[in-house]
């Protein structure tokens, strides 16, 4: 055991990441009778929702399926206030789920993954934490999450801007405090899109540094009282069934009807109906082809268009912030409450940076070829190293000593998003490869979770424990997946859903397009051949 060093113990299962899915892994785990233990960065459970703290955060999917569908206990005792909760909310809810499952005592908080390693002598992970801890497993299980790995972009100047910078994706727990400041908010994706109206109102003047304007549609978020609750929970059962059975996870059948079926006025009066309905609705529940057909999109984004002139004041800011060039939706799409009314307020400026981007932050504030804005704070909304990142920044090595990042120098490789050729025992809950992203991430956590479980179940149960992908079934996979996002427009625009926002990441669209129900039954076939595509060993 030559890469041990002094192992304080060995476990079947390290999972790392405190989340919706390692909080669940964790009890999956438990159930099956394994010696399970977690390990988390953060101060508590939560993931996402511990760190995104930023003004206005909260959820994009309707609370009543942006939730653990797995437990009877935590569905009866939960009511959301909302529909769209915000973030403390979210939090709160997770922590009751853990303080519910008995969850915290499995984990160990405020620690750090620094490395993992494959032993080959002994079939297990060593992994190392930045508390200077070393654990063995026979599994590790990634539950880090798809955008936890915070991007600050290297802007000349910020080590000696004289003020206060933040991202949103490390927000502060005390919260700050925006009265009397003037704010540089960098980004406008769905966190800008959250944050802008709600700092807008406290701060003296906000400058908003869009470099691409974005699609959005209202969120129309509103309180859910008892009674809808008792309706929604009567009908639970067929929630969670038309989650799992969707396309994403969402409970709604999507349109049968194409955007180019009808005249001018009938397709305008089916969008002003979506819009007052407000949410991702908007992108399928009128039409199925808007992600299909280039034309069939352009009537979507006119309409939206049309709205940003409508509400904007200012025509010369209203066309700034009407998005061209690339398809709505092929950009994850933001949700938002008030965000284009923000551009009326007198405290707000919209800085177009699409030209030159930012030239450099001063001690002062923030140049662009154009001009200098003074500031004494800087909110950078300027997103995730999404999928790859937080995997990558664990120093993962497997066998033969090859590393992650030499595996992945290409771009992502995975078998199902869940396992890599290589790294046997290596579980990546939403990784590169899956759906995802692309989905109403607790339905597709529960389908990982709940596979892995069923995997590990099955080694044990055959006397097995190694299990790694072959790599012509990875391959495979991973060929797939790429022909798959040549469906459609999501090839379309520059996202994060192919790393187009960090510089010099390799250019691969890292989500599976092929659908959750496509791909939970594609996942139950392998599993029910006795995991074809896998090699199995004791
Ligand atoms: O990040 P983003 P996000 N100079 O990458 C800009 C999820 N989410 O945190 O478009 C100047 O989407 C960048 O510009 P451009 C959701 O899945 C969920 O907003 O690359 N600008 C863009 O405007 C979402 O999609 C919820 O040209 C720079 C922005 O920063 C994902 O998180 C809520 C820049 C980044 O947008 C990420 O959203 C919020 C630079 N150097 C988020 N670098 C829920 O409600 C980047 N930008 C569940």
């Amino acid at each position: 055991m030559s890469s041990a060093g002094q192992i304080e113990a060995v476990h079947d299962v390290i999972v790392v990441g405190a989340g919706f899915s390692g909080l669940y892994m964790v009890h999956q785990a438990r159930e099956l009778g394994l010696d399970v233990v977690g390990i988390e960065a953060a101060g508590g459970p939560g993931g996402t929702w511990y760190w995104n703290r930023y003004p206005g955060a909260r959820c994009d999917s309707e609370s009543f399926y942006y939730c653990y569908t797995f437990s009877q206990v935590l569905l009866d005792e939960w009511d959301w206030s909302s529909r769209y909760p915000e973030q403390p909310e979210i939090l709160r809810y997770l922590e009751f789920a853990a303080d519910r499952l008995d969850l915290r005592r499995s984990f160990s908080f405020d620690t750090r993954v620094e490395s993992m390693t494959w032993d080959d002598d002994t079939s297990h992970w060593i992994v190392r934490t930045d508390t200077g801890r070393t654990l063995a497993a026979t599994y590790v299980v990634t539950a880090v999450g798809c955008l936890s790995a915070a991007n600050v972009p290297a802007v000349p100047g910020l080590e000696d801007f004289g003020g206060d910078w933040f991202h949103t994706g490390r927000w502060p727990h005390e919260g700050v405090d925006f009265a009397g400041r003037k704010v540089a908010q960098i980004g406008t994706g769905s966190t800008g899109i959250q944050a802008a109206p709600v700092i807008a109102r406290e701060a003296e003047h906000l400058y908003v540094f869009q470099r691409t304007p974005n699609f959005t549609v209202p969120a129309r978020d509103r309180p859910m009282d008892r009674e809808e609750w008792v309706q929604i929970k009567s009908r639970y059962d067929e929630v969670v069934r038309a989650t799992k059975e969707s396309f994403a996870g969402f409970p709604y059948t999507p349109s049968s009807q194409s955007a180019l079926e009808l005249s001018d006025e009938e397709r305008t009066a089916v969008y002003e109906s979506l819009w007052e309905e407000g949410g991702f609705k908007f992108l399928w529940g009128g039409f199925f082809d808007l992600l299909l057909d280039e034309r069939a999109n352009e009537t979507a984004a006119e309409f939206i268009r049309s709205k940003i002139r409508s509400m904007v004041h200012d025509p010369e800011v209203a066309e700034k912030l009407c998005p061209t060039g690339y398809p709505y939706g092929a950009k994850r799409p933001p949700i938002d409450t008030d965000y284009y009314e923000t551009f009326n307020r007198d405290n707000v400026t919209l800085v177009d940076i699409s030209d030159d981007g930012i030239t450099r932050i001063t001690p002062t504030g923030v140049e662009t070829a154009h001009a200098h804005h003074d500031v004494d704070t800087i909110v950078f909304a300027t997103g995730f190293d999404a999928m790859t990142g937080p995997l990558l920044r664990m120093g993962i090595t497997g066998r033969d000593g090859l590393t992650l990042e030499e595996k992945w120098a290409d771009g992502p490789t995975t078998y199902l998003g869940l396992q890599i050729a290589g790294f046997p025992n290596l579980f990546t809950i939403t990784g590169p490869g899956s759906p995802s992203v692309l989905t109403n991430m607790p339905t597709s956590i529960e389908q990982h979770v709940e596979w892995i479980a069923g995997c590990i179940d099955d080694l044990r149960r055959q006397g097995q424990q190694v299990i790694e992908p072959a790599q012509d079934a990875a391959d495979a996979w991973t060929d797939h997946v790429a022909e798959a996002s040549q469906f459609g427009l999501f090839n379309r625009a520059d996202s994060w859903y192919l790393g187009a926002n960090i510089p010099g990441k390799k250019r691969v669209f890292m989500p599976y397009v092929g659908g959750l129900a496509n791909y939970r039954a594609k996942c139950e076939e392998v599993a029910a051949s006795g995991y074809e595509g896998f090699l199995v060993s004791p």
